[in-house]
């Protein structure tokens, strides 16, 4: 017998997953935001939390409990906008769940089963942050984290990371390749396969670590050609955007959704990294590469694109911004799926018009203040000039 408390749920469930969203005053320009996250952990369908029967569960409790629904990969199929979200149980471990919508913005509903995918490696502890990429060769692939402890250290907590790649041509049948190889055998997380055949091979972005937690000498995000994607192996991994001293890739960096193919370069919004007395602070910024050369970075503005505000610096990792998926539709509409606090998901809006602006018209960063305050100041002397002479004009 079902429980009656569930059909009372179910009622508040629904009220929330059909919540209309909307834009907010925010304004720079460049992106909107919105209102209400498009998932949070109120969005788990009640079956996957509560056993409904009343006989076996009388005081109707949550038997598994979800914590978080953050960090998601993105895909627009047939006309529908399709997140890749991690879904994090009260027991810690990640797994996946696709959620649909017909708007982007609202309206996502979690399939009827979270992802189930061939289970390869016995060691792997947890799985998340899964980059959704349609490839021209015809799959759709998932590159993600594969985590496991670390046998060979006496820390408790040592991990080790690790790119694991399934694919899909209905994002219901999973099928498993075999874990990125990387040739000095370096931690990885933050991988995205680029969506086409570079020099005829397939093309990971990448971020070499030194371990589990920290870049340390891995000096950026990485780029590196995959001869067979049945058998993944990397050769040389080039840095080609670069943490750099005072800035927000301070501390680390790494690709996050799929790169956009616009007319002028590849569009890439990644995470910056910097760390201040509060620990450490996630951020989105954005670069272009070269159409044909995607490993060479043709613009890239300064400072922040998206940063943790209001409601989104607080959650169980908070001051957190981060993305895996943006969907760029063919009417040249941008969506941009970013987690905050690693506790829920927001979307922002653009357009693929607006992207090229913002990354090559923003100036860069000058990495000096009195650089910076001269770039300012320029902006400043200009604006006066023009606002002096529209006054002339008016008399
Ligand atoms: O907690 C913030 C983010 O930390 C990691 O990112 P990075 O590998 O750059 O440190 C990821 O685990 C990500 O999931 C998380 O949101």
């Amino acid at each position: 017998m079902i429980h009656e408390k569930y059909y009372e749920m179910l009622f508040d469930y629904r009220a929330q997953i059909t919540k209309e969203n909307r834009k907010t005053s925010f304004y720079n320009g460049i992106f909107d935001r919105y209102e209400y996250p498009v998932l949070t952990r109120d969005h788990i369908p009640l079956t996957w939390r509560y056993d409904l029967n009343k006989e076996t569960n009388p005081y109707f409790m949550e038997r598994l409990g979800v914590n978080a629904v953050f960090n998601a990969g993105a895909i627009e199929l047939d006309g529908q906008f399709y997140l890749m979200a991690r879904i994090e149980g009260n027991d810690r471990k990640s797994f996946f769940g696709i959620a649909k919508s017909k708007s982007g913005i609202d309206g996502f509903e979690f399939l009827d089963h979270p992802v189930v995918m061939p289970d390869l490696y016995p060691e792997e502890t947890n799985v998340y942050d899964m980059r959704l990429t349609k490839h021209e060769d015809g799959y759709i692939y998932g590159v993600f984290c594969s985590e496991s402890k670390d046998t060979s250290s006496n820390n408790l907590s040592a991990a080790v990371a690790q790119a694991g790649i399934v694919r899909t041509k209905d994002l219901v049948t999973w099928e498993r390749l075999p874990n990125l190889k990387t040739k000095d055998g370096s931690q990885q997380r933050n991988v995205v396969l680029h969506p086409e055949f570079v020099q005829g091979k397939y093309a990971f972005y990448t971020r070499p670590m030194d371990d589990f937690l920290h870049a340390g000498n891995g000096g950026g995000i990485g780029f590196a050609l995959c001869d067979s994607i049945l058998n993944p192996e990397i050769g040389e991994e080039r840095v080609i955007n670069k943490r750099m001293y005072h800035t927000i890739t301070e501390e680390k960096n790494g690709a996050g959704a799929v790169p956009i193919k616009t007319p002028k370069g590849f569009i890439h919004i990644a995470h910056g990294v910097r760390n201040t007395a509060a620990g450490l602070r996630y951020v989105i910024y954005a670069f272009a590469t070269d159409l044909n050369e995607p490993w060479k970075v043709i613009a890239e503005p300064s400072g922040l694109l998206i940063g943790p505000r209001g409601e989104e610096r607080v959650g169980d990792v908070s001051n957190v911004v981060f993305t895996n998926g943006a969907i760029a539709r063919k009417n040249g509409d941008v969506y941009i799926y970013y987690a905050s606090s690693d506790t829920r998901l927001h979307v922002a809006t653009t357009t693929v018009d607006k992207l090229v602006d913002y990354v090559f018209h923003t100036p860069s960063d000058p990495h000096r203040s009195a650089d910076c305050v001269k770039q300012r100041c320029s902006l400043i002397d200009r604006n006066l000039k023009l606002l002096n002479e529209s006054k002339k004009t008016e008399v």
